[in-house]
Order: structure tokens, then C-alpha cells, then sequence
């Protein structure tokens, strides 16, 4: 079928707790849909949680015009409806997307996927758009192609966007309530004309639904891309998730609102505050219980290149791409190689995880009937689901929480990189400080090796440093120190440490 609304098999569980896949968690993310629907997401990596390990996506700053203004936005910058606010992309003609794109994709065969976020809107920058995705889908058809929107010239676009096999189209949606939407965006420009306030903002929310009912009455799978603005729409997201899961959306991304003064936007020179991390994951966990959360989003670039997390843009700029002689042909037999390999890793992992979950860990009588709280771990990864990262080297951390039902990914935090090479750890104090501080609310941090002054000073922050699991897949290797937490009576000291702060 092609997907319309998730039906009672697609849809995840709603019986409270924290369903595999309303919470992003790996635990056989994509079991519950259709093929047809797995077909599309299992190598998107912004899509699906697993793939985000193994696959990357590409953007091309093809489209610098924009048609509304948001309170989080500088012109000056790409748009903060997809990428970190304070960033300007390198804008390219339609013909240099087309080589850069297959350019990366003949040397990052794991590139998947290829979307247009900007640096305005795509679709106000209609031309510019369809040349390149209509270039793509004949030149490049083993890529994916994707696309991301305020939704405002949506409803005009969306034939045009099924003709060209766009699969994945994402809207941004942070209201349905006009009155939320004039504290967001000051005007729009439609029909010719520039409208202001509750006005404006009516016909915006008017136009984003209508898009998102017609995408999905033409299967293509929608994600909605929230901003989370604290005092603002906060409150309301819930109502915003329910809503647009009811309408068909397949997947919503909650992001934090980044505003800083030095970016010139309305909202950080006003001082209105991003919310905490505490604050986002609260939300996330709350709009789960309606449809599939995104937690891995790291609001890229609009020409990042690469894994969700690294940027490899600078290896692939102008100058750079235009001396590369590139063999598509040759290029997608290697890509069809090397995706095959991942798809069987993945199957592989799969079987274990299915063999794991058997074993209902931890058990026994020591521990039946007891409770455990969760505890949150950090991991530092550079892909591949495995934890093969110098602690040091990170510029993130996933963080991951363990609990007697199992593992589940809960966010990303991003880190200054302090270490430069194996003898240089601690010599950067105030990185290394920064980087505990992002690990606030952490018990462990798996790496594959660490030095020994930030040993010392995570301990000293009361986070156990763990090297022991180098190498090994990230999920078991949680669950085994979970265990282990369990059966040393860690988890029952903290537990009656809390008792007795509470006493
Ligand atoms: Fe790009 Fe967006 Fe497509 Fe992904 S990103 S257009 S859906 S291919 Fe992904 Fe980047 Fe988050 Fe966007 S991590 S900012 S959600
Ligand atoms: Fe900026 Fe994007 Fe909003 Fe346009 S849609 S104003 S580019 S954040």
C-alpha cells in the first residue's frame, strides 16, 4: 500500500511506556510497518534511528529565496527550519548540485540520500528545485531525494514533487493555532503580497495542513520538523503531534529553539530563550504517545555532507568537485556493493538484538521483583553503531537509556573536541569542562579509550569512564554495564542514597 494513515498494524503502540518505535529506540525500529514503507526509510538516515549509523545524506544549498520570515531566522543564514541557526551554506547552481551530489555519492558510497533545506525555502525557489531533482532522478536514480519546506507554496507543489518520485518531504509545523503562529512569524508573502500577523499566520498553518493531507493521499511519507520555543508553542506541540499524526505524518522532530544575540534573529536579540535538554526530551517523551518521535536529528547545514553528526563539505567544495571526473555508472555498481554489505550487517544485527531480547535481561531471584531506575550513558561513536571512539576525539556523544525493558536512544549532545592526538587529552581544560557539562545527568560514558586526566575528572563528576567495551556494538554493550550495574549493587546504593535525600 502506499502509506496514508498508519492503520492499528503500522501504527505504534499508544499503551503507555515507551513503544520501541514511538520513542526512536533501536529495539526493531521498523518491524511494525509495511515493506513498502520499511522499503523507503530503512536507508534514510534522518527516517530511521538504525540507519542513521550506517547511511548519509547529502544537502545541496540550491534555493536561497524565502517567502515568510520566522523569529529564528537571519537571512544572512540558512534556514533554521532544518539547520543550526549561524550558519551560511555555499549556494550552487542547479548543474553544480547535479556534480556535486554525484561526486559525493561516488565517494561516500553510504550516501543515501540527497535533500534541498535551504538556505531559504526550496519550494519559494521553485525553478532552481525541480531542475536539480528532476536532473537527479534520471542521472542519479539509485539516490533518494528529499526535500524540506515551510509548507506555504506547498499545496501548488506537491503534483510536481510525485512526478520526480520525492518520497520524503519534510514541513515545518510549529503551530496550528493562529494566535501561537503571530508570536512566530511576523509576515508572509502570498499572492503577491506581504501579510502580517494572525492573518498571516492563518493562511501559513491553512496551507501547511492542506500539503501534508495531499502528500499522504499520494503516499509520500511526511516528517514534521517542530521548533520547540519555550513560553511560545511548548505546550501546544502535543496538540500539533496529535494532530498531524492523525492527518498521516509518519514521523515528528521535536528540535530546540537556538537563539543567540550574535546571530541578529528577533528571538535571540529579544533574549527569548532555547529550552533545556531536560525540557526537549520531556516533550519528545510526550508527543510519543501520539507518533514516531525523531531524536537523532543533528539540524544540519544546508550542504552538509556526510553522516547525521560529521560534516565533510570541505572535500567536496567547487573547486574540488569540478577536477573530479566522475563514472556514475561505474559509481552506482559499487554503491549497490557496498549498500548490499550494510543491508546484511544490519540483518545480522538484527538476529542478535531478536536473541537478546529473548533473554529478558537482567533476571534471576536476585533481582525479580525489584526496581532498577534507568540510567542514562553516553557513547561515543564516529558511525557504524559501534562504540569506536577516542573519548577525546568525540565532538558528540549519543546518549542511551538502559532499563530493565532495554535500550532505547534518547538524543545527541554536542561537544567541543579537546584531544587533538593520543598525548594531548586534558590540555584543553575549558573543552574538557564544557564536554563533562554536556554529560550532565549521565552515570557512564562508553569510548574506546580515554585519557587519564579526564578519567580522573568524570569520576570526580560522578560519571564512570568505561574503554572495556571498545569496538563492540553500542546497544549490547549498554545492556551489559546496565547488568553489571545491577548485580555489583550500584543501582541499589544510588536508589537508597535517594531515599534518604528524600527522607
Ligand atoms: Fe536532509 Fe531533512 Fe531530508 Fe534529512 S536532514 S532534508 S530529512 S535528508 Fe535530518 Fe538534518 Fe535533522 Fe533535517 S538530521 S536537519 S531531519
Ligand atoms: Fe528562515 Fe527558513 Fe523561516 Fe524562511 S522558512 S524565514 S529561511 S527559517
Amino acid at each position: 500500500m502506499e502509506l496514508t494513515v498508519l492503520n492499528e498494524e503500522q501504527s505504534p503502540s499508544t499503551e503507555g511506556g515507551c513503544s520501541a518505535s514511538a520513542c526512536g529506540s533501536n529495539d526493531d525500529q521498523l518491524a511494525h510497518l509495511s515493506d513498502e514503507i520499511k522499503q523507503k526509510v530503512h536507508n534514510h538516515p534522518c527516517y530511521s534511528e538504525e540507519a542513521h549509523h550506517y547511511f548519509a545524506r547529502m544537502h545541496v544549498a540550491v534555493a536561497p529565496a524565502c517567502n515568510i520570515q520566522c523569529h529564528y531566522c537571519n537571512r544572512k543564514y540558512d534556514c533554521a527550519n532544518e539547520s543550526r541557526p549561524g550558519v551560511v551554506s555555499e549556494l550552487l547552481t542547479p548543474d553544480q548540485a547535479v556534480k556535486k551530489t554525484k561526486a559525493v555519492a561516488a565517494n561516500i558510497p553510504q550516501m543515501t540520500v540527497l535533500g534541498i533545506a535551504g538556505p531559504g525555502d526550496p519550494l519559494a525557489n521553485l525553478d532552481r528545485t525541480f531542475e536539480t531533482f528532476r536532473r537527479l532522478s534520471a542521472e542519479a536514480p539509485d539516490i533518494k531525494l528529499c526535500v524540506s519546506t515551510n509548507g506555504l507554496a506547498l499545496p501548488d507543489a506537491v503534483e510536481e514533487l510525485a512526478k520526480h518520485n520525492i518520497d520524503h518531504v519534510t514541513i515545518t509545523i510549529n503551530t496550528v493555532d493562529p494566535e501561537i503562529g503571530a508570536k512566530i512569524y511576523p509576515w508572509i508573502y502570498w499572492n503577491n503580497r506581504r501579510i502580517r500577523g494572525k492573518k498571516a499566520a492563518k493562511i501559513l498553518i491553512e496551507r501547511q495542513q492542506k500539503g501534508l493531507e495531499m502528500l499522504v493521499e499520494r503516499g509520500i511519507l511526511v516528517k514534521v520538523n517542530s521548533v520547540m520555543i519555550p513560553g511560545v508553542n511548548d505546550d501546544h506541540l502535543k496538540e500539533v503531534s496529535r494532530i498531524v499524526k492523525q492527518k498521516g505524518a509518519f514521523l515528528h522532530n521535536v528540535m530546540p529553539l537556538i537563539a543567540e544575540a550574535e546571530h541578529g534573529t528577533f528571538y535571540g536579540v529579544m533574549g527569548q530563550r532555547g529550552p533545556s535538554n531536560e525540557e526537549l526530551m520531556d516533550l519528545q517523551d510526550a508527543c510519543s504517545g501520539d507518533m514516531n518521535m525523531m531524536r537523532h536529528c543533528r539540524q544540519c547545514r544546508a550542504d552538509a555532507v556526510g553522516l547525521l553528526g560529521e560534516d565533510r563539505g570541505d572535500e567536496f567544495t567547487i573547486d574540488k568537485i569540478e577536477a573530479m571526473d566522475i563514472d556514475y555508472d561505474a559509481a552506482m555498481k559499487k554503491r549497490a556493493v557496498i549498500h548490499q554489505g550494510i543491508e546484511e550487517e544490519l540483518a545480522e544485527k538484527e538476529k542478535r538484538r531478536a536473541a537478546l531480547a529473548a533473554v529478558k535481561v537482567p533476571s534471576g531471584p536476585a533481582v525479580d521483583n525489584k526496581h532498577f531506575r534507568p540510567v542514562l550513558m553516553a557513547v561515543a561513536t564516529s558511525g557504524g553503531g559501534m562504540i569506536n571512539q577516542h573519548f577525546g576525539h568525540a565532538t558528540e556523544f549519543l546518549i542511551y537509556e538502559a532499563s530493565r525493558d532495554g535500550v532505547r536512544f534518547i538524543s545527541h549532545r554536542k561537544v567541543d573536541q579537546y584531544c587533538i592526538g593520543n598525548d594531548t587529552c586534558g590540555e584543553k581544560e575549558s573543552a574538557l569542562a564544557g564536554s563533562i557539562r554536556a554529560l550532565s545527568g549521565c552515570e557512564v560514558v562508553l569510548c574506546s579509550k580515554i585519557g587519564f586526566e579526564p578519567w580522573g575528572l568524570l569520576e570526580e563528576a560522578g560519571i564512570a569512564p568505561n574503554g572495556e567495551h571498545a569496538m563492540e556494538p553500542i546497544e549490547e554493550a549498554v545492556m551489559d554495564v546496565y547488568e553489571e550495574m545491577i548485580k555489583t549493587g550500584k543501582l541499589d546504593e544510588a536508589k537508597s542514597e535517594d531515599s534518604q535525600m528524600t527522607a
